[in-house]
């Protein structure tokens, strides 16, 4: 059990580190664009672990499109807490999304990733 967990913090860093040196580039709009896509992801938080691989992609996929959505640790609480009270479970990423007064809570790492990607179109 510890074995394991050792293992997958041991895989979970090293991908992070991978992820680091071959960070992607961010995309250029003009500034007009580029403030539109801040105003929308002020209405998003990604809930996530810092070591965790699906976070990760969520995470790359943040950084090319340009997207300064705020990232949450889900492994302290209180956040912990809000993912379970809000989302239903405590699984990352998640992404939750306020818009027009409701929220969703957006999990799966691909779909996560379809959603922004459809957001910057
Ligand atoms: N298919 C999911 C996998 C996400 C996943 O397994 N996340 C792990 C952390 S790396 C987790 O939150 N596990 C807790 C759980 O599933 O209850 C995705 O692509 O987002």
């Amino acid at each position: 059990m510890v074995l394991l967990k050792v293992l997958r913090l041991v895989l979970g860093y090293s991908i992070v580190a991978i992820s680091f040196i071959t960070s992607p580039r961010k995309a250029k709009r003009p500034p007009a664009q580029q403030a539109h896509i801040n105003q929308l992801a002020e209405d998003l938080t990604l809930y996530q672990f810092y070591a965790c691989p699906f976070c990760v992609k969520v995470r790359r996929a943040l950084r090319r499109l340009n997207m300064p959505v705020a990232t949450i640790n889900a492994q302290q609480p209180e956040h912990k807490a809000e993912l379970l009270e809000g989302g239903g479970r405590v699984k990352v990423p998640c992404l939750k999304i306020v818009e027009n007064g409701s929220t969703q809570w957006l999990y799966e790492s691909k779909a996560i990733v379809e959603y922004l990607e459809k957001r910057c179109a």
